[in-house]
């Protein structure tokens, strides 16, 4: 009965002060898959096909299935290191340039049902999907849009394939959430024993907006990866970093799929008409398939690290390459370096010194404890921070209470309402003095930035430009694992 009271008191109450309206979004926002996709942070991509068998990096298209063979092909293990890892998604190249077809398709006899592997009933999509959801991560795949083996490669023909592939992939492995649409385009080939040279006009021959529209009337919620987006966007290198600054935004009218400004893609555009989630794409070893030479050559994993924060740490999601080997397994040396990875990730970011401390800010919106700055550090990624309208430029204050030894700063916005601060700086109190640590560009959904440690009991953020009020849902403070090195 007490509480009933209480309850309807409170109702009253809120009724009357009103809670106030969120922050208004800027014009262009993430979609809600888009946000899912943004928060995953972390995803795997597997290229495995014939070249894995061959050596290579391109095949050329006259491969013979016969020489898919993996002693033991064990998806569940991908599945299992990817979660453990904390990949939220594993990418498979279902077609690579080759145009060798994972699965058993209607489209080519260039495929896994030519192979004697599982006595040509073999299907490594429907494994990879079967096993990435026994262990809970997502499925996405790449479709080479260039087809070396393909006798119509270059004419009508050949599109009509190339969609087909899309349908069968998209209606019978279950939910599909990335389509990965890759740059490299037409050259020399095989093309059904024709053996020559093909160019086809990037601009027009795949019907793209056709051909995305086919794959989103099949899967609504599938992202679309290319250049030009229209859902996640080439990072510009394969080298796996964003520009310091990285907004999400861009103008994606225009961009021709293998032809993009690569500086354009790799710091994004504030006034991009288009939310395009960034992606950084590179590999764990030189390769993109595996090669038994690289086997030593697996980046170690103060190098992933260092990845991590060029990546995840400027606004981006990192699609990491693990080419399984011959056996159809990841490589023991492979598997090692991303438990690493996970292991320092996990050091690093056990002990966020910011949580509980207490929180000043020159600005509220509204005066309001929804914006209020102890939702900085609250530990809540939906609570923030934010503003009066017609303010841009604020500071937050994190007092610590003791002093304390820190080299990591992480900021994040509450990019559903899109993504504001174009310029940043960062003091801390040292031994009672205010000293500037470091500054920076954009933030978005996650900017990390390392610093010399030094011992501080307070530490300010100064947003010096935004393009609308700012607001931040979380300020983190860190000591990094000694093992990052
Ligand atoms: C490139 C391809 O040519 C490589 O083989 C690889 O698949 C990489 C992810 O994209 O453009």
């Amino acid at each position: 009965m007490r509480s009933a009271l209480l309850a309807a008191f409170a109702a009253l109450i809120s009724g009357c002060a009103g809670e106030p309206p969120d922050l208004p979004p800027m014009p262009v926002v993430p979609s809600p898959e888009q946000l899912r996709y943004q928060e995953m942070e972390l995803a795997g991509f597997v290229h495995f096909s014939m070249n894995t068998f061959t050596d290579r990096e391109w095949g050329f298209g006259d491969e013979s299935p016969e020489l898919l063979a993996p002693e033991a092909l064990d998806t569940d293990q991908w599945a299992r290191v990817a979660a453990e890892v904390g990949m939220g998604e594993l990418i498979l190249t279902a077609k690579h340039h080759d145009g060798f077809c994972l699965w058993p398709t209607a489209t080519t006899s260039h495929s896994v049902a030519a192979s004697p592997w599982r006595g040509g009933e073999g299907d490594v999509v429907a494994e990879l999907a079967e096993a990435a959801r026994r262990h809970g991560v997502r499925v996405g795949l790449y479709l080479s849009p260039w087809d070396r083996s393909h006798p119509e490669y270059g004419s009508p023909g050949y599109l009509a394939a190339y969609r087909e592939q899309l349908r069968e992939l998209l209606t019978g492995y279950g939910e599909i959430t990335e389509i990965w649409v890759d740059g490299a385009n037409g050259g020399t080939g095989y093309y059904g024993g024709a053996n020559e040279d093909r160019h086809i006009d990037r601009r027009s021959y795949y019907g793209w907006p056709e051909t995305m529209a086919l794959v989103k009337s099949l899967q609504p919620s599938t992202l679309i990866f290319s250049d030009a987006g229209p859902d996640i966007r080439w990072i510009g290198n394969e080298r796996g970093f964003a520009g310091e600054t990285n907004w999400s935004t861009i103008d994606t009218e225009g961009i021709v799929i293998g032809e993009a400004d690569t500086d354009y893609l790799n710091q994004g555009d504030p006034a991009g008409s288009d939310w395009v989630v960034p992606l950084c794409d590179t590999s764990i070893r030189p390769g993109w398939f595996y090669h038994p030479a690289e086997d030593d050559r697996v980046k170690s994993p103060q190098e992933l690290v260092d990845l991590y924060y060029r990546s995840v740490g400027r606004n981006c999601v990192l699609l990491l390459n693990i080419p399984p080997d011959r056996r159809g397994r990841f490589h023991e040396n492979d598997v090692q370096a991303l438990q690493d990875l996970r292991r320092i990730l996990d050091e690093t970011f056990a002990v966020d010194l910011a949580s509980g401390a207490e929180p000043r800010a020159s600005n509220t919106r509204l005066g309001h404890r929804k914006f209020a700055p102890a939702n900085l550090v609250d530990g809540n990624p939906d609570s923030y921070w934010a503003t009066d309208d017609g303010v841009t430029t604020a500071a937050v204050e994190i007092f610590l209470g003791t002093e304390r030894e820190i080299d990591r700063l992480l900021l994040q916005e509450p990019i559903r309402f899109g993504q504001r601060i174009a310029g940043f700086s960062v003091e801390a109190r040292a031994g009672g003095d205010w000293v500037a640590v470091t500054r920076g560009t954009t933030v978005g959904y996650k900017r990390l930035l390392r610093f010399p440690a030094l011992r501080a009991d307070a530490v300010r953020v100064r947003i010096d430009e935004a393009l609308g009020p700012p607001a931040l849902s979380a300020v983190g403070l860190y000591k990094a694992s000694v093992l990052e090195g």
